[in-house]
């Protein structure tokens, strides 16, 4: 007797019962199973946000209008049509306009499964047809996905993959100064799946060894136990800055360590001392600025410099204003500490940030689904899309280089949700009426899907068969389908067969493959990678009735940098100085004025330091009892809202000052936007913050006038910008807000049920 399992980014679950009796039960190697995956089959059984038929936008049937408002009208319309249809439009603008008037970035989070993973199809398909624009980097750490190559010439994914583990941290580390927190919220999910949440564990570990923990927030919450430094937002590099100082003015730098390992320190120490600037970044100069007072960051620099200490530094830190600086900043420090490439200690970023940072996985380079070879060269960065359609042909820079934005009249999403994870919406909502044909392929009505033209509904991951191979993760699962086909629902690999057929790249799309072959097909690809790794596989049907098999971490921790600092002869670093670059030439040479060649502090565009006295700093983080805006339509995510809106939350001082209390519903407001939300109160935070996590659906609707987002979606409100010239990673984190109750009728909410239909 077999066993059937499912897979998602916020863990794996054994299958039970079936129809109304289905449950969903967290693997036994799961010490600390999601709040998330509560709300997961309820959210799939939706009916009212599940999108039954293909719908095609009435006004662009009609009249090839651009109006594509949140409450558009549609028309339901069989699948041989509407494929049909969308084929007829792809070669015309091939045809006119070529492929490079394709923009497919797509990005977002999908699902897990591995074949059904919704962008590898999309790419393979329009890769077949003559390529599109895609996009560069993530919305979660494009600051460092720039970044990282030049200062140590290593590329995200592989710092990601020598981080140092945390049992070597558990082992060794004194003193663990979290920058953003070690949260456990976030640490619950893990891209492409996960079959374990070990975090905790770990935390719980290291601290039962005595390591102590500092929490650099403006959330207690971001490291609950842990001594907390509550510092304004924005303003780290600031107090990295001073903590530089105190230990260059105390003479405790390790100046071997700087010498042998860095380059450009001398340039980072003039700046830092006001040598070349005349402003000394001294403690009082930095508690100006971050509102930490000058003992505690004399405290702390002494504590660091007399302590086996790790600076870790969550992602947040670079989805902000000059996202940059703070990350390489704290970069620089470890390396005045001496520390890098030692167990346990150095530099570490985004511990926390997700299940897998930290683990000493195997990294199995599983085969995924083949995506062909583009013969569109351009892409943007990805957070720049408002820029593209709002302004073709504009030119703008990129890690170093000058670039333009192409012309994009077809734009193409799957599996992913912009009118979720773009800032600044209204704007965006506007640029999104330029192109002249969007097409959404999603399982539900997600405030995305309403704003296209093509809405072709996809099944959701529990309607099918799939595998689950995460190189980062200690476990292989054979996803089984939990529930049949919702409506008239297709595989997203079976919507872009049909296109193929209609563009006649059928066989090279398919191979004529079903899925079952294609899932057979990448099992059998998976044998030689693992025999590489010392794993022996069962074959595939027994893989399918066993459900799940184990991949067993490395044996030894990992550290990071650690072959560098053991021979920086033999292992040099990837830059053109071999070493860490604390001073970047290219940087220089790029010249930017957001981007200084060293760690330097810039002003953010807003913050609390130029805020008027009602403002407060937004913090718009992840959403704990949901993946972004994935299964805000489930009850997890619905059972926490109140009166329906989603929650922000506010200090009890901050509440009070404004006539606010507990469960008010209040008006959050910028010049950008504004929305509702309900309130909750907490003084595990600084009272001029507000928190309010992303992820409710966008309902943007006319009041007295105006728009606002009656269900708090914080986008609304957030900086649509880039990081800086080099990595124009988005700024989420750095926005200012207004907060008000709300003393008017309650709006209703359109989001939650179907759009309209002619
Ligand atoms: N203000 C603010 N904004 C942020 C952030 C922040 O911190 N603050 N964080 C940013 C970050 S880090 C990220 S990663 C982004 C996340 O942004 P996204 O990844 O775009 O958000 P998701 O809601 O996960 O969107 C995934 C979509 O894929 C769909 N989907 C799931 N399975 C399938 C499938 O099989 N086929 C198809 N076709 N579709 C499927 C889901 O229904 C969902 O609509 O948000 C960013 N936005
Ligand atoms: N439950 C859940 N977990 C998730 C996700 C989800 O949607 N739901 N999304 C996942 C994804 S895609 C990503 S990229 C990661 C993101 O992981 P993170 O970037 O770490 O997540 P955030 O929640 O945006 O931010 C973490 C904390 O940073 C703090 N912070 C904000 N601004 C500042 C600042 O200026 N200085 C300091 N010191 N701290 C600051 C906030 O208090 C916040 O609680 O999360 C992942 N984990
Ligand atoms: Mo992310």
């Amino acid at each position: 007797m077999g066993q059937k399992y499912t897979a998602a980014h916020w863990g794996s679950y054994r299958l039970a019962g079936e129809g109304e009796d289905l449950s969903l039960t967290p693997v036994d190697t799961d010490l600390n199973p999601s709040r998330i995956g509560r709300g997961w089959v309820s959210a799939m059984r939706n009916s009212d946000a599940r999108i039954a038929r293909p719908s095609i936008r009435e006004g662009w049937l009609k009249h090839r209008d651009h109006d594509r408002s949140g409450d558009a009208v549609f028309r339901e319309v069989p699948w041989d049509e509407a494929l049909d249809m969308l084929a007829e439009e792809l070669r015309r603008v091939i045809d006119t306009h070529g492929n490079e008037a394709i923009y497919a970035g797509s990005y977002g989070w999908a699902s897990a499964g591995r074949f059904h993973h919704a962008q590898s199809q999309l790419r393979r398909f329009l890769n077949g047809i003559g390529g599109y624009v895609s996009s560069r980097d993530t919305y979660s750490h494009a600051a460092a996905e720039v970044l990282f190559p030049f200062v140590v010439g290593m590329s995200l994914n592989a710092v990601q993959d020598q981080t140092t583990s945390w049992s070597s941290v558990a082992e060794h580390c004194e003193l663990f100064v979290a920058f953003g927190g070690v949260s456990a919220r976030t640490a619950q999910v893990s891209s492409a799946g996960t079959t374990t949440h070990e975090v905790e564990t770990w935390m719980g570990r290291a601290r039962a060894n005595g390591m102590a923990c500092v929490n650099v927030s403006p959330l207690a919450t971001d490291l609950p136990g842990a001594e907390w430094l509550a510092i304004r937002p924005g303003t780290d590099t600031a107090l990295i800055l001073a903590l530089a100082h105190e230990i260059f003015a105390a003479g405790l730098a390790d100046r071997d360590f700087l010498a042998r390992y860095t380059h450009g320190a001398d340039r980072f120490e003039t700046y830092v001392m006001g040598t070349d600037d005349g402003l000394p970044k001294t403690a009082e100069w930095a508690a100006q600025i971050c509102d930490v007072s000058a003992e505690a960051i004399r405290a702390l620099a002494a504590r660091m410099a007399k302590s086996r200490t790790m600076i870790a530094v969550t992602w947040s830190l670079q989805r902000a204003d000059h996202g940059e600086q703070a990350m390489w900043a704290a970069l620089a420090l470890a390396a005045m500490l001496g520390q890098i490439g030692q167990p346990g200690t150095g530099y570490g970023f985004g511990y926390g940030c997700t299940t897998p940072v930290g683990r000493p996985a195997r990294l199995v380079p599983w085969p995924s689904v083949p995506q062909g070879q583009n013969r569109v060269t351009d892409f943007i960065p990805v957070a720049r899309v408002a820029d593209m359609l709002e302004a073709p042909g504009a030119p703008y820079t990129y890690a170093g280089t000058d670039r333009t934005y192409p012309d994009a009249r077809l734009v193409w999403w799957a599996g992913g949700n912009p009118f979720h994870h773009h800032q600044d919406l209204q704007r965006l909502d506007a640029a999104w009426r330029r192109p002249e044909t969007v097409v959404v392929m999603d399982h539900s009505w997600t405030a995305t899907a309403r704003r296209a033209d093509f809405v072709l509904p996809t099944t959701s991951p529990l309607e099918r068969d799939d595998l689950m191979l995460n190189r980062r993760d200690a476990g292989l699962i054979y996803m089984s389908a939990a529930m049949p086909q919702f409506a008239e629902a297709r595989d997203d690999y079976a919507i872009l067969a049909g296109l193929a057929e209609r563009m006649g790249t059928a066989d090279a799309f398919t191979k004529g493959r079903s899925v079952d072959e294609w899932l057979r097909h990448l099992w059998e690809r998976c044998a030689p990678v693992a025999k590489v790794a010392g794993l022996d596989l069962p074959a595939f049907d027994d893989f399918r009735r066993e459900g799940m098999i184990r991949v067993p971490d490395e044996e030894q921790a990992k550290v990071l940098f650690a072959d560098f600092v053991a021979d920086p002869e033999a292992h040099p670093l990837p830059t053109e100085s071999g070493k860490i670059d604390i001073f970047s030439p290219k940087i220089a040479d790029a010249d930017l004025p957001d981007c200084p060649a060293h760690p330097t502090w810039l002003e953010p565009v807003e913050w609390l330091g130029a805020a008027a006295e009602d403002e407060l700093h937004l913090l718009s983080i992840q959403p704990d009892t949901r993946l972004h805006a994935q299964l805000d339509q489930g009850s997890e995510a619905l059972a926490s809202k109140i009166e329906g809106r989603e929650v922000c939350t506010m200090h009890p001082d901050a509440a009070a000052a404004r006539g606010l209390t507990a469960g008010d519903i209040v008006l959050l407001e910028n010049a950008r936007g504004a929305c509702l939300a309900g309130l909750a109160l907490s003084d595990q935070m600084r009272p001029d913050c507000v928190i309010l996590p992303t992820g409710a659906w966008l309902d943007l609707q006319e009041i007295d006038g105006r728009m606002i987002c009656v269900s708090g979606n914080v986008n609304v409100l957030t900086i649509d910008k880039g990081t800086s010239g080099l990595g124009q990673g988005n700024i989420a984190h750095t926005a200012l807000v207004r907060v008000r109750k709300w003393d008017k009728p309650l709006p209703e909410l359109r989001v939650t049920k179907p759009p309209r239909f002619a």
